[in-house]
């Protein structure tokens, strides 16, 4: 898979690239991330990639031209078409679901913004779809980027070494995870459930299904579980 990603910090990506489950990936090339940076795109001296929104107001906007000039470079390295995700607190809450189906994608492009975000003609005419990570506002689009490139990646054929462990992860058919314990069976007088020792597979599996039902109900009572 390839991902673009157009930002002004590429080098904040390292903490993906570089280590655990998402570093690996890049390692391996399941993964191949593509930097685009707006700054490179810029023509005057200054290399200027924000301005003052118009109408007045707080904050800064960035500006259109630098940021198409490097969407068209990535789109030209990439070999388009490429589906083009804008990080915005204006998005699409980010599901499990959905990103089992960006899994199956070859090619997309990560816009992350700054300042107080993008001018709204390039969401119009370069994004094909904006996805929020949740209702609070940050400093960049570059932590959402990368929570949906982590999310992703350990979606991706052989990432895992497991792939049973995706499949049952927490929000999988929108239900949380059962509770997990590993050695010692008793820690400061607290026992491991007696049914995870006994070896009975099936009354583990049952356990397991009872209380993933449960802690969905008390903890989530929002999501529907898929059953
Ligand atoms: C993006 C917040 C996606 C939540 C981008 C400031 C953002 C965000 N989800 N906040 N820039």
């Amino acid at each position: 898979m390839d991902i673009g990603i157009i930002t002004l910090f590429p080098e904040l990506f390292s903490a993906v690239m570089q280590y655990g489950v998402t570093g690996r990936t890049v390692q391996n090339e399941q993964l191949n991330i593509h930097f685009f940076n707006p700054r490179d795109y810029t023509t005057d001296n200054r290399r200027t990639v924000d301005d003052r929104p118009y109408g007045g107001g707080p904050g800064m906007v960035m500006c259109a031209p630098p940021l198409v000039s490097a969407i068209s470079a990535a789109r030209k390295h990439l070999t388009a078409p490429v589906h083009t995700i804008y990080l915005s607190p204006q998005g699409t809450p980010l599901t499990q679901e959905r990103l089992t189906q960006y899994a199956s994608h070859t090619r997309l492009l990560l816009v992350a913004g700054r300042y107080e975000g993008i001018d709204e003609r390039v969401i119009e005419n370069e994004i094909n779809e904006e996805i929020s990570i949740g209702d609070y506002v940050l400093s960049g689009g570059e932590l959402p980027a990368m929570v949906f490139i982590d999310a992703l990646a350990r979606l991706l054929p052989g990432a895992l070494g497991n792939d049973l462990s995706a499949r049952q992860d927490s929000f999988t058919n929108n239900q949380l995870d059962y509770p997990q314990y590993t050695r010692p069976a008793e820690y400061h007088g607290h026992k491991v459930p007696p049914v995870l020792l006994s070896g009975d597979h099936r009354a583990i599996e049952n356990w397991r299904k009872k209380n993933a039902e449960q802690r969905t109900h008390t903890k989530r009572p929002d999501l529907s579980p898929i059953t």
